[in-house]
């Protein structure tokens, strides 16, 4: 048995709401709606192929870490990923929210010392250079999680 976990702040600080991720079928037509209703401006878009997934992340606003929060939109590249079957049984709308750190593999150890299921172990490539672990939606009170280190 190794040692008990100490209070959360024991590990790598999880700083700030990195972003909301948001299923959609049509990124484009979802980009226009959050420009056009809120404001929203994309500052990055690209194709994760590992994920399935074609994504814009619109910024919300900087946070006070020197990182920024955002919405991310999230359209399937193909019918088995993740958000094709998200979609699928929910349709449109919330699939996963993700917090950032400095360091997120230990931060994703320090979580599932807790008892969160870790779906990726070894961090994987996420938004812009990004490193990214997914922590399991029924260990989260039905919330997929993601921790998000930024490249910068
Ligand atoms: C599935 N479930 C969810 C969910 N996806 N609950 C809340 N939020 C979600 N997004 C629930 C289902 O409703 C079901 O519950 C149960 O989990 C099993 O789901 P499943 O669809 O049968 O499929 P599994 O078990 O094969 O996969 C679910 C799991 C998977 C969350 C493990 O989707 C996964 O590994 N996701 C992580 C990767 C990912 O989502 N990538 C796309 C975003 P019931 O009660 O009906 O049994 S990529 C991304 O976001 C990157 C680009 C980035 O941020 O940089």
């Amino acid at each position: 048995m190794g040692e008990a976990p100490g209070p959360a702040s024991a590990f790598p600080g999880l700083t700030r709401l990195d972003h909301v991720g948001i299923a959609c079928r049509d990124l484009d037509a979802s980009i226009a709606f959050y420009r056009q209703t809120y404001g929203f401006e994309v500052e990055h878009e690209e194709v994760n192929e590992e994920q399935g997934v074609r994504e814009a992340m619109l910024r919300i606003n900087g946070t006070d870490d020197g990182g920024a929060t955002y919405l991310q939109l999230l359209e399937p590249t193909r019918d088995d990923s993740p958000v094709a079957k998200f979609l699928e049984r929910h349709g449109e709308g919330v699939h996963h929210i993700a917090f950032g750190t400095s360091d997120v593999a230990r931060s994703a150890e320090g979580v599932g010392a807790r008892g969160v299921r870790v779906l990726n172990p070894e961090p994987r490539a996420g938004t812009a250079g990004s490193r990214i672990v997914f922590l399991h939606p029924k260990d989260n009170g039905g919330v997929l999680t993601e921790l998000v280190q930024t490249a910068h």
